[in-house]
C-alpha cells in the first residue's frame, strides 16, 4: 500500500478547505507538533519524573496530573507560535486565553482543547487523549478576542480531531469532507494514513456506560441498560459491555467497532460530567462525519448554544441506530 504521510494528505486536501488553503495546513502543522511532543512524555511518563499528581488543581477541582500541565502548555506554545491562532480555551484554564505574540494576533482561528482527557488513567497505563475543535473567530481581527468568539454552536467547527496516545499513537479528524486516521510511526516521527475516510458502523453491539451510576440514573435510562442486557440474539442483544474510563479511548473503539458511549444526566450530575465545548462537540463533528450521531438525550449536539467555557451536557454518541434507541427510551422521563 503506498504510504501517505498527514503531511502529504493535508497538502492535498487542502483545497477542500473552505478558506485559505494554507491556514489549515499550518493549523495542522501545530497540532501536530505538539502532539508528538506529548506524545513522547506520555510513553515515558511511567519511567519519568513527571507523572502523579502535580499538586496544583484545574479549573474542575481535580488534582492537575503534570502531564496535564506540560499537555496544556505545549499545544498553547504550538498553536502561539504558528500564526493561525489567535486565542484558546482549555480544560485546564479558567478563561480564554488571548495569544499576544505580535504572530498571533491577527490569527483567524481559535482552538478549544482538552490536552489531556483521562489523565486520572495516566498512572494505570491506560490510553488517554487530547481532544481538540477549531472555530473561525467572529469579532473583528486584531482586536481583542471575546467570549462570543468561544461560544460558537458546533455546527461552526472548521475543523474538530482527537489523539489517543495508546499502545499505538493516532491522530484523527475531520474537516468536514470526511474523517481520516493517521498512525505515528514513533522510530520517524511520522504519521501516515491507516484509517481512510472513518465510518461508525449503523448498528453496534456495544454500550459503554459508567454503571456504578445506576442508582443516579432516571428509569428511562435504567430501562434502555436493561435492554441492552435483554437476550434477543435478533437484535444482538445482550450487547457487551466495554467502559474505559478514557473518553478518548472509548470512542475511539466505538468509531471503528461501533457501539454507543453514554454519559447521562443524572440526579448528583444534573448536567452530565463532561464538556460541551472541548470534549463533546469535538466528537460530535466526527461522529457525524462518519456516519454516526451524537446527542444529548434529546437534542444534537452541534446545535446546542454555548453558556460557558465549561459548561456539561449529558452525551449518547456513536451508532446511529443505538443513539435513536437511547433517545426513545429518555424521552419517557419527560
Ligand atoms: P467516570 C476522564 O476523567 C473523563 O473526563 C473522560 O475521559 C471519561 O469518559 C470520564 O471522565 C469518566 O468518568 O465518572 O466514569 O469516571
Amino acid at each position: 500500500m503506498k504510504l501517505v504521510t498527514l503531511e502529504d494528505y493535508i497538502i492535498k486536501k487542502q483545497a477542500d478547505f473552505p478558506y485559505a488553503t494554507g491556514e489549515l495546513t499550518g493549523l495542522l502543522s501545530a497540532i501536530v507538533l505538539a502532539a508528538k511532543v506529548v506524545n513522547r512524555e506520555v510513553n515515558k511518563a511511567g519511567i519519568a519524573d513527571i507523572t502523579g499528581a502535580y499538586g496544583a488543581e484545574n479549573i474542575q477541582g481535580e488534582q492537575q496530573q503534570k502531564l496535564d500541565v506540560f499537555a496544556d502548555e505545549v499545544f498553547m506554545d504550538a498553536l502561539e507560535s504558528q500564526g493561525q491562532v489567535c486565542g484558546m480555551a482549555s480544560e485546564e484554564q479558567e478563561d480564554f486565553i488571548q495569544f499576544d505574540s505580535h504572530v498571533a494576533q491577527n490569527g483567524n482561528y481559535v482552538v478549544m482543547i482538552d490536552p489531556l482527557d483521562g489523565s486520572s488513567n495516566i498512572d494505570v497505563n491506560v490510553s488517554i487523549g487530547t481532544i481538540f475543535a477549531i472555530y473561525r473567530r467572529v469579532s473583528p481581527i486584531g482586536q481583542p478576542l471575546e467570549m462570543r468568539d468561544f461560544l460558537q454552536k458546533g455546527d461552526k467547527q472548521v475543523a474538530a480531531g482527537y489523539v489517543i496516545y495508546g499502545s499505538s499513537t493516532m491522530l484523527v479528524y475531520t474537516t468536514g469532507k470526511g474523517v481520516n486516521g493517521f498512525t505515528l510511526d514513533p522510530s520517524l516521527g511520522t504519521f501516515y494514513l491507516s484509517h481512510p475516510l472513518m465510518q461508525i458502523p449503523k448498528k453496534g453491539k456495544i454500550y459503554s456506560i459508567n454503571e456504578g451510576n445506576y442508582p443516579h440514573f432516571s428509569s428511562g435510562m435504567k430501562k434502555y441498560i436493561a435492554h441492552c442486557k435483554e437476550l434477543n440474539p435478533d437484535s444482538n442483544r445482550p450487547y457487551s459491555a466495554r467502559y474505559i474510563g478514557s473518553l478518548v479511548a472509548d470512542f475511539h473503539r466505538n468509531m471503528l467497532k461501533g457501539g454507543l458511549f453514554m454519559y447521562p444526566a443524572t440526579t448528583t450530575a444534573p448536567n452530565g460530567k463532561l464538556r460541551l465545548l472541548y470534549e463533546c462537540n469535538p466528537f460530535a463533528m466526527i461522529a457525524e462525519q462518519a456516519g454516526g450521531l451524537a446527542s444529548d438525550g434529546k437534542n444534537r449536539v452541534m446545535e446546542i448554544e454555548p453558556t460557558g467555557l465549561h459548561q456539561r451536557i449529558a452525551y449518547f454518541t456513536g451508532s446511529e441506530d443505538m443513539v435513536k434507541d437511547v433517545e426513545r427510551f429518555l424521552k419517557e422521563d419527560e
